[in-house]
């Protein structure tokens, strides 16, 4: 029998959350949330999901130089290509995650026409965004990159639609994809319960010297009809990201405070990115039910001890 745990709060929520609402946004807006973040010369900027009343979704960037408040829109919208392919793929699109890899910044999207799909976009300076097409077929969201490549290859962590599992997937070009590896599966109780129902990948996966750290969302079924979405860790090998060192045992976080549980889709906190500061500490982004943009701090260290011995 699993004995309870000592207590720690491993996320602390930012005091000024959310940090972004659709005030923020000059179009008609409900929500944003679930948005991208990443830190660049110096500066912290956010790729924003903005979500219509219409439910349709659209990108816009936002900077701040603290990367907690004082943010303001960059520009305008992100365009989307205007071709028929993306018409019927990207009926709608939103969940963008933004990595550096070695010194190039990609941005994922998942698509959402019939089913999901993935699209990549590339940018240099965060302001113009190039899409360079879609890298799966359908039936994938939320790909999200690893910092480097791994054993000379780019890396990618993935999770197929039908199912609750994350894998890893590797491709030499950003084009060709396979070594697929399964690397947790929700319904085998890899997470527990908080995860039985589905998990994702959030943010790109933080390196140290005992693993990759990696950022999951894990849902949880109440009652057969309703959703509890939670934020958990892992640690993985540094050489093969696919080989679980181990999952800990709570969630990072979970809703509670009010911006988390009430609005769009109550009681979900959705990790979306992290940003690694040079002394260790984290930004841990992530949206709050579907309305809100929020932040929370966190540090390697307790990440790396709520993965390994929580
Ligand atoms: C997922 C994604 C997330 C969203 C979550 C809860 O499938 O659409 O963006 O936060 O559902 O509605």
């Amino acid at each position: 029998m699993a004995l309870p745990i000592s207590k720690k709060t491993v996320v602390k929520r930012y005091a000024g959350n959310p940090i972004i609402t659709n005030d923020l946004i000059p179009y008609s807006c409900r929500g944003v949330y679930n948005s991208t973040a990443i830190k660049h010369e110096g500066r912290y900027y956010m790729v924003m999901r903005c979500e219509g009343y219409d439910l349709l979704d659209f990108f816009m960037v936002a900077s701040s130089a603290n990367g907690y408040d004082g943010w303001t829109v960059e520009g305008d919208v992100i365009p989307m290509p205007d071709t028929e392919e993306f018409r019927k793929f990207g009926h709608n699109y939103y969940d963008p995650r933004l990595t550096c890899v070695d010194g190039e910044i990609l941005m994922t999207v998942c698509c959402h026409g019939s089913d999901a799909r993935m699209g990549l976009m590339r940018t240099k300076d965060l302001r113009t965004f190039e899409w360079t097409g879609f890298i799966t077929g359908s039936g994938f969201r939320n790909t999200v990159f690893f910092p480097e490549k791994i054993g000379g290859l780019y890396t990618a962590l993935e999770r197929p639609n039908s199912n609750g599992s994350i894998w890893v997937t590797q491709s030499p070009d950003l084009i060709f994809w396979g070594q697929h590896q399964q690397v947790l599966e929700a319904d085998k109780y890899d997470v527990g319960v908080w995860g039985k129902r589905k998990i994702g990948p959030c943010g790109t996966p933080i390196k140290t010297d005992r693993g990759w750290l990696i950022i999951f969302h894990a849902v949880q079924t109440i009652c057969d009809y309703s959703y509890l979405y939670h934020t958990g860790v892992m640690l993985t090998e540094l050489e093969n990201p696919a080989k679980l060192i181990r999952v800990g045992r709570e969630p990072i976080l979970s809703p509670e405070e009010s911006y988390e549980t009430v609005g769009h889709a109550p009681t979900v906190v959705f990790a979306s990115s992290q940003i690694v500061e040079d002394d260790g500490s984290i930004k841990l982004y992530y949206g709050g039910a579907d309305r809100y943009q929020c932040v929370a701090d966190t540090t390697i260290d307790d990440l790396l001890e709520a993965a390994l011995e929580r």
